[in-house]
């Protein structure tokens, strides 16, 4: 990462949420490094600052295991989107989603936006088995929406199959849907208002790639409002210096915490 990046403020925050093993750190790894490497669980959360066009994007992998779940709500505070993680095979992290993380989300922003993420689709389905990636992460910023259609890679036509063995698919695309309408019935919001299930259920595989920048990329377009929103809040109440309104004229060296 270049010097600078560590200087820059995030304009907004996402966060990933699941249980553990699920493959969020995967599905940064891939995203970010464009690789699938070998993992540790997850202790705390740790995040990285994406450059999208002129805009700063925190994304934050958080840890699934239980003994760390207190700090869940504290890291989905102020949170614009967040990635609800689960894993295909395995029937138990969906539900968990429900049982465990959605009251999480009660810090996030009031329009924060929800994607289902069911990770692993290359034991369960041929066409993630294909390797979808390109070499470098895409810092380009917003694209029309055909610019994103036609940057997704097209399959060869015979899957070259990774390990030969299918595993059982436990969690359907429907599963995840009909999660999708309980969590904005949870939210309160209106299903007709709201963005629509199927443009916000994907399947991924941090190990191929299939759907990874799909995934992260159209929600780095959907955060862009809340992104507007935030800086011409900033220009339209700037920091009020206290030092300043005492007429003392001595200015005060602001830190981070
Ligand atoms: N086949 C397959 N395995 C995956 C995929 N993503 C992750 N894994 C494996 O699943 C295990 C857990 O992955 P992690 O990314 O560490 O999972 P996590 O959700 O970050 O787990 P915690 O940090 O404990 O919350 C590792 O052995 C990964 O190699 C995937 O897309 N396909
Ligand atoms: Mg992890």
């Amino acid at each position: 990462m270049p010097e600078v990046s560590k200087l820059r403020k995030p304009d907004v925050k996402i966060v990933l949420l699941g249980d553990m093993n699920v493959g969020k750190t995967s599905l940064l790894h891939r995203y970010t490094e464009r690789r699938f490497k070998d993992t540790v669980s997850t202790v705390g959360g740790a995040f990285f600052l994406k450059q999208w066009g002129p805009y700063n994007i925190s994304i934050w992998d958080t840890a699934g295991r239980e003994q760390f779940h207190g700090l869940g709500s504290m890291y989905c505070r102020g949170a614009a989107a967040v990635i609800l993680t689960y894993d295909v095979t395995n029937w138990q992290s969906l539900a968990e989603l429900e049982e465990r993380f959605l009251s999480l989300t009660d810090t996030a922003n009031h329009d924060c936006i929800y994607a289902v993420v069911g990770n692993k689709a290359d034991l369960t389905d041929p066409k993630a088995q294909v390797h979808q990636d390109s070499d470098s992460v895409s810092e380009e910023g917003p694209r029309t929406e055909s610019q994103v259609l036609s940057a997704c890679p097209t399959p060869p036509a015979s899957p070259v199959s990774l390990s030969g063995l299918m595993l059982h698919k436990q969690v359907t695309h429907e599963d995840a849907v009909a999660l999708y309408g309980r969590l904005l019935r949870y939210k309160g919001l209106d299903e007709k208002a709201s963005l629509p299930a199927d443009k916000m259920c994907f399947e991924t595989s941090a190990k191929t790639g299939y759907n990874v920048d799909t995934l992260f990329e159209t929600l780095f377009d959907l955060v862009l409002p809340s992104i507007l929103r935030k800086r011409n809040e900033n220009k339209e109440s700037p920091t009020v210096d206290l030092e300043d309104c005492r007429g003392t004229g001595k200015k005060t060296r602001s830190s981070c915490c």
